[in-house]
């Protein structure tokens, strides 16, 4: 058995630009120190990679329900740089060329879950992940959303997840709070 971390959506403005999340700056510090403490653990990124023009902003007038967020090619898109700075291990720290899937960019789906994320070689995230020798763990942005869509996806998959439960940011604390209670009920592990 091998353990998988999928980092979710940790770009800027999830953290501190237009759609800031509760309690990210220590969900990106408690990624980064798990990283580093698991010298065995393969990383893999998510990222929302909106265009402008997506249904999901209320701007649009799509009956989107979010601010303008995580827009392709401007910095609340990019991943927090720590991500980058201070992962011990090279092969762990993002690489658009690599290790980053990106969802979400066809503007008339939201696409929450990372199970379908594409990385630049147009490889979906779960096949990379080996479904019988594989535990995926699941931390990041945002709770109630993309993480719980992410973990679903996978759980319903029948691969074997795990939440980090100390690595999460959330829009809404009780919507966080209900998400937990939630998966838990459903027989996800929570670590
Ligand atoms: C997310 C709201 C809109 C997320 C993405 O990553 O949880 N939330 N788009
Ligand atoms: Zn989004």
């Amino acid at each position: 058995m091998s353990d998988v971390l999928v980092v979710v959506d940790c770009q800027y403005d999830f953290i501190d630009g237009s759609l800031s999340c509760e309690n990210a700056f220590n969900a990106v510090n408690n990624i980064i120190d798990y990283i580093n403490k698991h010298d065995d653990l393969k990383v893999y990124y998510s990222a929302d990679g909106h265009k402008i023009t997506h249904h999901s902003f209320t701007a649009n007038n799509h009956g989107g329900t979010w601010p303008v967020h995580c827009v392709a090619g401007t910095h609340g898109a990019e991943l927090h740089e720590d991500f980058y700075n201070k992962i011990l291990k090279p092969e762990n720290r993002p690489d658009k060329l690599r290790n980053i899937y990106f969802k979400a960019c066809e503007d008339e789906t939201d696409e929450y879950s990372a199970f379908n994320a594409k990385n630049y070689n147009n490889k979906a995230l779960h096949d990379e992940i080996d479904l019988e020798h594989d535990n995926v763990i699941v931390a990041g942005i945002a709770s109630e959303f993309c993480v719980r869509e992410t973990l679903l996806a996978f759980f319903k998959n029948n691969y074997k997840v795990k939440l980090l439960a100390d690595a999460l940011a959330w829009v809404n604390h009780d919507g966080h709070v209900k998400n937990l209670d939630d998966l838990k009920s459903q027989g996800v592990e929570i670590i």
